[in-house]
Parts: C-alpha cells; sequence; structure tokens
C-alpha cells in the first residue's frame, strides 16, 4: 500500500515561522513520522511540497498510477482552487484533506474549501496530528474496501 502525503504552500515554514498557529515541529520531522507511522501500520509512505498549484495538480494527475490514496493539506490553495479540486476528482484516489489549524475557527475565507467535497474525509484542528490521524484512517480505508 502506497500513501502520496502533500504539503502545500507556505508548509517548508513550518517549525521556522507562527509556532503560535502551527508547531514548532519541522516539515521534516513531520515526513520522517509520518513515513515510521506508515511502516508500522503496513503501508510505505512518499512526500511532496510546493508552493505552486500547477506543481500540486501535475503530482495529484501522476499519482493514479503509482498510488493506493493522498493525504493533501493543500495549504491556501484549499480555499481557492478549482484545478486541484478537479485534479483530485479525475484522479479517482481516496483523498484525506488535512489541516493544522481548525479553519472553521478562523477568517471567513478560510471556511469554504474546494477540496472537502471531493474527500473521503477532512481533518482540520489537531495540530500536526491531523496528519497522523489522517494517514491512520486512509489505511483502514483502503484495507477495508
Ligand atoms: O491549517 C492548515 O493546515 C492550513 O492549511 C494552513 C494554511 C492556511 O492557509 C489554511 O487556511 C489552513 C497556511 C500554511 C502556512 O504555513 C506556515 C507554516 C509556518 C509558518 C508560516 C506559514
Amino acid at each position: 500500500m502506497k500513501i502520496l502525503i502533500i504539503h502545500g504552500p507556505n508548509l517548508n515554514m513550518l517549525g521556522k515561522r507562527e509556532p503560535d498557529i502551527y508547531g514548532a515541529t519541522t516539515l521534516e520531522e513531520i515526513n520522517n513520522s509520518l513515513k515510521k507511522l506508515a511502516a508500522d501500520l503496513g503501508a510505505e509512505a512518499a512526500f511532496f511540497q510546493s508552493n505552486s498549484e500547477g506543481d500540486i495538480v501535475s503530482t495529484i494527475q501522476d499519482a493514479m498510477s503509482e498510488y493506493d490514496g493522498i493525504i493533501i493539506n493543500p495549504g491556501a490553495y484549499t480555499h481557492t482552487s478549482v484545478a486541484i479540486r478537479d485534479a483530485i476528482l479525475s484522479s479517482g484516489l481516496p483523498v484525506v484533506e488535512a489541516h493544522i489549524s481548525n479553519v472553521y475557527k478562523r477568517e471567513d475565507f478560510r471556511q469554504k474549501s474546494y477540496v472537502s467535497g471531493v474527500a473521503l474525509g477532512v481533518i482540520s484542528g489537531f495540530g500536526v496530528n491531523s496528519y497522523f490521524l489522517g494517514l491512520k484512517g486512509l489505511i483502514e480505508h483502503l484495507e477495508n474496501n
């Protein structure tokens, strides 16, 4: 079972800026822990981060032939990107949308997600643990379907 974990724009800054909102853990540390969790659960995790919408779309398109599912934190593109939504839909892959912060407790513009309507599920507000919860949920889904 192969899972692709996609981090959207600015998430390369995790642990380096705004720790009050996004925590003190770096992206590299998160990915290392996700890799371990995936292995413990009998899966393999691969990682991609980009600040560019088009690169994220291309990566989702390419994932169809290689991965069984995707965890994505689309960052600010969550609230703007019809292109990422369309790529998820046409990939046919189960996708879990994960957010570090609880977007529903924040500004109005963060309360619209173009991704949620085509996602298997959404996890928001558990800090970096949102990724781990999402990974567990996705692996369980893949085992049962
Ligand atoms: O809560 C989340 O995970 C978000 O996807 C994070 C996005 C935000 O635009 C979404 O509304 C919710 C922002 C990511 C910015 O990441 C940073 C990390 C460290 C320092 C600065 C920015």
